[in-house]
């Protein structure tokens, strides 16, 4: 039986890589781009990360596809009305990443407040001529969870054994017993540390904004491990340079890998790769997902997690 041809839009670890090659024809368009002209109307399927997800010009290319299967939770980077206009199945990796990804947001958040970074260096050398500066108490700390889904709900239980005072902001109140403010610039005001972990989506782009950035005030936190369009960044960085916000926390940038310069510059923030889902156990699990929703589709079964 010819096997379906799989385009590999990004690189994944051997454990994925082959057994992809065993199920499929896999063309790594990462490694080379020139073949999609040639090769995309033969294309079936298409294996995405949640960052890069399916440029226009690839779906373009691939008249005959059938199914996107997302490496990651976020769909934002797919147009999902082309795919529904096209049939074009669509399939993410939720909930396998959800405690990574809260772990990564509480461990921001403990790395600014405590100085953690920066006490590190301090203890390679200038501990000798004196003492870390005092530093901020995460422990009872008010905190503002902005979009309270599968992730933002796990950030909530994490720190509530750390005794937060925790409030929320999401589309509409959930029956948990948290405090809900509809408002993100109130939330941000009633807050010492935000932490973005919302949908990105047109209804949340830019929603840290000036405003809620003004709101959290010099002594407030933000901790983003959602997607850089949520933040308005030329407003953050303005922030960020003015002692507008204590600090910030960011594992997602514009133009990532490519940071903003300006950010390399500042002493106030803790800036990660975008790698919130990023451990073994996790890419495992997200890695396994993903191809069990590309063998359902081509053996006729449900999706396992199908966002399309
Ligand atoms: C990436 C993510 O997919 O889940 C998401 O939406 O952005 C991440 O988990 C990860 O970087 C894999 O490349």
């Amino acid at each position: 039986m010819t096997k379906p041809v799989l385009l590999q839009l990004s690189g994944y670890p051997a454990w994925d890589e082959t057994p992809l090659a065993e199920a499929f024809e896999v063309v790594a368009l990462h490694k080379d781009p020139s073949v999609l002209a040639a090769v995309g109307p033969r294309v079936r399927g298409i294996a995405t990360n949640g960052g890069l997800g399916v440029p226009a010009e690839v779906f373009a290319a691939c008249p005959k596809l059938e199914i996107v299967a997302i490496y990651g939770v976020g769909y934002d980077a797919v147009d999902l009305d082309l795919c529904r206009a096209r049939g074009i199945r669509v399939t993410n990796t939720p909930d396998v990443l959800t405690e990574d990804c809260a772990d990564l947001a509480v461990g921001m958040l403990l790395a600014l407040a405590r100085g953690i970074v920066k006490a590190e260096a301090h203890a390679r050398g200038p501990w000798k001529q004196g003492a870390f500066p005092l530093q901020r108490r995460v422990a009872g700390m008010k905190v503002g969870i902005l979009g309270l889904g599968r992730i933002g709900a796990a950030v909530a239980e994490r720190l509530s054994g750390f005794g937060c005072d925790l409030a929320y902001s999401a589309r509409r109140p959930k029956d948990n017993g948290m405090t809900f403010v509809a408002d993100p610039v109130a939330l941000a005001a009633r807050s010492d540390a935000l932490i973005v972990t919302t949908l990105s989506n047109a209804e949340t782009r830019h929603i840290v904004g000036p405003q809620v950035l003004a709101a959290l005030g010099p002594e407030g936190f933000l901790v983003n491990i959602s997607r850089a369009a949520c933040i308005d960044e030329e407003a953050l960085l303005a922030a960020l340079e003015a002692g507008g916000i204590a600090g910030a926390g960011l594992d997602v940038f514009e133009g990532e890998p490519h940071l903003n310069p300006r950010f390399l510059a500042l002493s106030n923030v803790v800036l990660q790769p975008h790698h919130a889902s990023g451990t073994v156990e996790t890419r495992k699990a997200m890695g396994a997902l993903m191809r069990a929703n590309l063998t359902a589709h081509f053996a006729g079964q449900p999706l396992p997690s199908a966002v399309v």
